[in-house]
């Protein structure tokens, strides 16, 4: 899971990048790979916490969702606009974004303002990048299947509107599987506010706007957030209940993405490790195998599954059996989130 962080020059997007993984941005300007930088949040699960108790494992491994810092080049990104083009095909190859909105001293942005350029600016590159594609294939056989559906993009893309808001078919999404469309991604606004802000809430009018474009929306004082990384767990508690936070920007972030990416977690769980693992609502077993490992995966024989719930009173996998709560799933099964599961396999 890749997020990259977009949003005008200056926005505050390396300062987010700072407050949600603990990495102060690099000075300078960066070069080549190095133009994105990734930082990794472990996700705090206490449920993780407690197969970790019970089992007594000797490691436990959360899941970690990447988030990535671009370096934009000042001369490439003209003033305002959320890309800095030579960045494209960097951006192109993430899962989802995060726009920042600076809503700070010295650089206040109006949301509905600023949402609607930053759309347009992702729609044009995706009809851009539609036409080129059409005008390459235009005389190429075998390419009526693609031409139509990049035809249909084109003509949606022309009204304005993202292509997040289309329906495509399954056909169609294997044929743009690797054209990482912009306007497709599914895009967190970060409102990048002052600390005494950071929790108060969006305004009713300004969540329809946003999700109008079927986006979500939260605030984060970066700067401040970015300051409690030099704390220990105690200070950090302090700070944010001084500014009336409940928790530190990750976590509210990470709600936010696993909502709005329809994510779920699983679990595999035993002496040497408590592992979590995410995975798109809805995927089945052999798909949750695959996330484990793909040997595991291809030699899938059947699927050993416990519900946390049923997990916690008994403690144990022996327990588990005894009360007859272990059930024996196939490789069709859909996870539930907090399913802890072992994959019998064979290779
Ligand atoms: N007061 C305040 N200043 C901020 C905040 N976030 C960022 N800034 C300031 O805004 C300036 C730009 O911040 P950056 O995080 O470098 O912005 P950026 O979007 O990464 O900039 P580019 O990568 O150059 O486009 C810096 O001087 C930051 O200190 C904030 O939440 N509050
Ligand atoms: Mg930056």
């Amino acid at each position: 899971m890749k997020t990259g962080i977009i949003g005008a020059r200056g926005a505050g997007k390396s300062t987010v990048f700072h407050a949600l993984t603990g990495l102060a941005p690099i000075p300078g300007t960066a070069e080549g790979k190095n133009r994105a930088r990734p930082g990794q949040i472990k996700v705090a699960d206490p449920r993780l916490d407690f197969l970790e108790a019970a089992y007594g494992s000797k490691k436990k491994v959360p899941v970690e969702l990447t988030i990535i810092d671009f370096a934009p080049n000042p001369k490439e990104q003209k003033e305002g606009a959320a890309l800095d083009p030579s960045l494209l095909p960097l951006v192109r190859d993430m899962d989802a974004l995060l726009i920042v909105v600076p809503q700070f001293s010295g650089m206040e942005r109006d949301l509905v303002a600023t949402l609607d350029t930053i759309e347009g600016e992702l729609v044009f590159t995706d009809f851009d990048q539609a036409e080129r594609r059409l005008e390459r294939i235009k005389k190429e056989k075998g390419s009526d299947f693609e031409r139509a559906a990049l035809q249909k993009v084109t003509a949606w893309l022309e009204q304005g509107k993202a292509l997040r808001l289309l329906d495509l078919t399954a056909q169609e999404l294997q044929t743009f599987s690797s054209f990482g469309f912009l306007s497709r991604k599914p895009a967190l606004i970060a409102i990048n506010c002052e600390m005494e802000r950071a929790a108060s809430d969006v305004t009713d009018a300004e969540r329809d706007a946003v999700r109008e474009h079927h986006l979500e929306v939260f605030r984060l004082a970066a700067a401040f957030e970015a300051e409690l990384w030099e704390l220990d767990e105690a200070g950090q508690k302090e700070m944010l209940a001084g500014a009336g936070l409940s928790a530190p920007a990750r976590d509210r972030l990470i709600h936010a993405l696993y909502d709005h990416l329809g994510l779920i977690t699983f679990y595999t769980a035993g002496e040497p490790e408590a592992h979590a693992w995410p995975l798109k609502r809805g995927e089945s077993a052999l798909d949750a195998a695959g996330v484990i490992h793909s040997d595991i995966a291809r030699g899938f024989i059947r699927a050993e599954v416990v519900s946390y719930e049923d997990f916690v009173p008994l403690k144990s996998d022996a327990k588990v059996r005894e009360a007859g709560k272990l059930r024996l799933e196939g490789r069709d099964y859909v996870m539930r989130d907090g399913d802890m599961i072992h994959v019998r396999f064979k290779v």
